[in-house]
């Protein structure tokens, strides 16, 4: 028998590719504001919460801006985002999860999403895999956001199992290290160098290999 019960899923870039959308409506508010923003200051925002990437992209321009300007420039941000998502489908779910998920349910583990984003939900009704999870974590369900263990810890609390019971799949360092201060067991989807604090990477969800770690 398996030591893990549980699996928790990261949203953007293991189950489906936001980080295009997110791109696409950072782009729009920095062209606005006369930031400048690309794709590599967009790999940086990787799994970090909206306000913190915000924070991030204006210290990449060297610029700060009052709490009230945050907020409302973060808000306008995530209009544009709502707006990009309302075109997501079940066609947008990255290689093999679908089966992943499927595999998983039919052989009795428990399944959580573990998303940094307060839009996971529309994102998974989306996908149309809302009932494939026993439970939803999101950017509503703690206060500290990814590096920090709380959401996926809640996620184990929720689910009624221990952190050792739980394997936690990430494409972000800030998740991977989430994964590894909550003490569960971590694999992490892209580069093995950047990921080098995760237990097992694959280079792409297509190369994920559960039998080979679930035993
Ligand atoms: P929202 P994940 C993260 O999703 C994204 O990777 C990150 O780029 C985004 O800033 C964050 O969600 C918050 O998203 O603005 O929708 O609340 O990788 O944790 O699923
Ligand atoms: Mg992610």
């Amino acid at each position: 028998m398996s030591k893990f019960k549980a699996f928790i899923f990261d949203l953007d870039g293991v189950i489906t590719d936001t980080a295009e959308f997110h791109y696409l409506a950072w782009k729009q508010l920095t062209e606005e504001e006369g930031m400048s923003f690309n794709r590599e200051v967009n790999e940086d925002l990787k799994g970090v919460s909206r306000i913190e990437s915000l924070k991030r992209i204006l210290q990449h321009n060297e610029r700060s801006v009052s709490d009230e300007k945050l907020h409302s420039w973060a808000e306008r941000k995530n209009n544009y985002y709502v707006d990009f998502i309302k075109k997501i489908t079940p066609e947008y779910m990255l290689p093999k999860m679908l089966s992943i998920l499927k595999n998983l349910k039919g052989n009795g583990f428990k399944t959580a999403l573990g998303s940094a984003s307060k839009n996971a939900r529309a994102v998974l009704n989306g996908l149309k895999i809302t009932d494939y999870f026993d439970i939803i974590g999101d950017g509503n369900s703690v206060k500290n956001s990814k590096p920090a263990p709380d959401l996926f810890l809640f996620c184990a609390e929720q689910l009624n199992v221990t952190p050792a019971e739980c394997l936690v799949v990430e494409d972000a360092e800030a998740g991977i290290e989430a994964a590894k201060s909550a003490a569960m067991t971590a694999v992490g989807i892209g580069d093995a160098n950047k990921l080098n604090e995760a237990d097992y990477v694959f280079a792409s969800t297509s190369d994920i290999n559960l039998s080979l770690i679930i035993g």
